[in-house]
């Protein structure tokens, strides 16, 4: 069946939209990925729409179509993943797509989970006709940490970094507060909030003893991350779960103190022991599949400079978010990234900008990914 320039702009309106219902749950779903469904009727009005809130609760083109009695007779279902066809948590989702009578079934992306996906053969055998790929760079992007866990079994690493026009994180006496306004720190609460875990490093924990919490309406706070070599976390760091708060991981050398240890998990903390490389700094890459492994998608890196010169080393920092502040301190104050430096332009860390930078408030927000595994949208959205 070919379709119009004007069904297929009318079906890039519905897939956004359910990447729009999607976004809502962002750093909630983890290890599912964020997932919209709509469906439309033959004269073209959207008569249900569903959402994927978490594991174990419905998926997406589940909850649409138990809004309409699960049947929906000659509809278009739209869906910003594959429908599942699959016993999880849930059972599948194409048998009820099947059963519903829609006649058509629009998909963003494939499922890359093995044995999740083949809902779309499903269909296809059934008589129905499907449309796959329809935003599908969008839908990517929507998903990329799910999509880097399913396919590399580890999170996406997202470094953020609020600096000066010069590139600083501080002046050269160390102040740090504040380089960019309100509205920019907002924004960075909105980060934490869609994020499953914050990460820093054990100098930023010493000299900022920062919450790591993500502070607004409706907010729910990441999982903590420390890379602390040595077990330094003093155990009043306001980032330790103190039984109420949220999960705290500290990730240390195998040799690191045993007192210390005892210490930390007596304040609600998780002390992870890991391997090290024969310079003496834990193996990034073994904590990250360990992260994967306790169902982590997504890790917001806040610094320092070393820990950031580290990940990008490492290949691990996936996407940018640097917020600048009109500001210039001048002088040997630190940049957002610390460690020894390239001697060469050619050996640079390459990096693609990411839809054009945002102004909020009179600070500049630029977002980039690495180039090397670009998943840039086709439409690039606005979301200020
Ligand atoms: C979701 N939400 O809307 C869709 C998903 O354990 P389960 O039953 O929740 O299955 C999770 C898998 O189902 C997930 O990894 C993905 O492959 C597939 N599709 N998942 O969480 C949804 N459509
Ligand atoms: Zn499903």
């Amino acid at each position: 069946m070919k379709l119009t320039a004007e069904q297929r702009e009318l079906d890039r309106a519905a897939m956004a939209r359910c990447l729009e219902l999607a976004e809502r749950h962002r750093g909630r779903t983890a290890p599912n990925p964020i997932v919209g469904c709509v469906i439309v009727d033959r004269a073209g009005r959207v008569i249900a729409e569903g959402v994927h809130e978490g594991p174990g609760s419905d998926h997406a083109e589940i909850d649409a179509l138990k809004k309409l009695g699960r049947k929906a007779p000659g509809c278009t279902l739209y869906v910003n993943l594959e429908p599942c066809n699959h016993h999880g948590r849930t059972p599948p989702c194409a048998p009820v797509v099947r059963d519903s009578g829609v006649a058509r079934v629009v998909v963003g992306i494939e499922d890359p989970v093995p044995g999740h996906g083949g809902g779309v053969q499903l269909l296809r055998r059934k008589g129905l006709v499907v449309n796959t790929g329809v935003l599908r760079e969008t839908c990517e992007r929507a998903n990329r940490p799910f999509l880097m866990w399913a396919e590399r079994g580890r999170p996406a690493f997202t470094l953020k970094a609020a600096i000066t026009l010069d590139g600083k994180i501080c002046t050269i006496s160390g102040q740090s507060k504040w380089i960019t306004g309100d509205h920019a720190r907002a924004d960075v609460m909105r980060l934490r909030d869609g994020h499953d875990a914050v990460l820093v490093g054990v100098g930023t924990v010493l000299a900022d003893d920062p919450w790591l919490t993500a502070r607004r309406a409706g907010g729910r706070d990441p999982q903590r991350i420390v890379l602390d070599g040595a077990l330094r976390t003093p155990v009043d760091a306001h980032l330790l779960p103190k039984r109420r708060g949220p999960r705290t991981i500290i990730a240390c050398r195998e040799d690191a103190s045993e007192a210390r240890e005892r210490a930390l998990v007596a304040t609600g903390a998780e002390v992870w022991r890991c391997a090290k490389h024969r310079n003496g700094r834990i193996d990034v890459q073994a904590l990250a599949t360990r992260l994967g492994d306790a169902n982590i998608q997504s890790v917001l890196v806040e610094g320092g400079g070393e820990v950031h010169a580290y990940l990008l080393e490492k290949r691990l920092a996936d996407e940018l978010v640097i917020y600048i502040a009109p500001k210039i301190v001048g002088g040997p104050a630190k940049s957002w990234v610390g460690g020894k430096g390239l001697a060469s332009i050619a050996a640079a860390h390459r990096y693609v900008f990411d839809g054009a930078p945002v102004n909020l408030d009179g600070d500049l927000r630029i977002t980039a990914v690495r180039a090397a595994d670009r998943r840039l949208p086709d439409d690039p959205m606005i979301d200020d």
